[in-house]
């Protein structure tokens, strides 16, 4: 039976933190799905389509990316109802530091009590340790240059929004 892996976010937007979870997750299970999911507790930047979009066209752009890997968004309810639609049993979660193991810690467990789904911390490439989402878009909004933080099709899209 396929083993199947599920590294859900907001993605707002996708980072190389983010991409290099996405990469060590699709080297370790048969299948990954990434899945955009909205986060109320965040205020979004992008539609969820367009952070799907992005997800997809910074994968395709990437060299020798595996050919696992699923982009999908979820929004009719629990991220467990998606893994049970799929087949997935297990969650990964980028880890970048002491505050996101707090942060996950009661999400794991409620998932796991919810439908049985386990979560796997995966440290990133200490080189992305300091990216996150909100920052990238603190930088972008306040017309500094994102590129070494995010992959290149994200950066193209961030400056061609920006104000001329
Ligand atoms: N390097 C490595 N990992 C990173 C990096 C980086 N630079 N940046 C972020 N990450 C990790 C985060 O720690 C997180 O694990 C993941 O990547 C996604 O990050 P974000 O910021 O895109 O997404 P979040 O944290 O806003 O997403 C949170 C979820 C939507 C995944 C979360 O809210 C969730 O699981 N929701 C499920 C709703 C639900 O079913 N709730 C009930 C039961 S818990």
């Amino acid at each position: 039976m396929s083993k199947i892996a599920v590294v859900p976010g907001s993605f707002d937007p996708v980072t190389r933190g983010h991409l290099d979870v996405i990469r060590r997750a699709a080297g370790l299970f048969d299948e990954v799905h990434v899945l955009v999911v909205h986060n109320p507790g965040k205020d979004a930047m992008l539609p969820i389509s367009e952070r799907v979009n992005l997800i997809q066209k910074s994968l395709d752009e990437e060299p020798d990316v595996p050919e696992n890997i699923t982009v999908a968004s979820w929004s009719m309810g629990l991220l467990v109802d998606y893994c049970t639609e799929v087949g997935a049993s297990v969650l990964v979660k980028g880890i970048r530091s002491q505050i996101d193991v707090a942060y996950e810690t009661p999400m794991v467990l409620m998932n796991r009590s919810l439908a049985n789904v386990e979560t796997i911390f995966m440290l990133p490439d200490p080189a992305h340790a300091h990216v996150s989402s909100t920052l990238v878009r603190q930088v972008a909004s306040l017309g500094g240059d994102v590129s070494p933080y995010v992959p290149p099709a994200v950066a193209r899209f961030l400056n061609a929004a920006r104000p001329a």
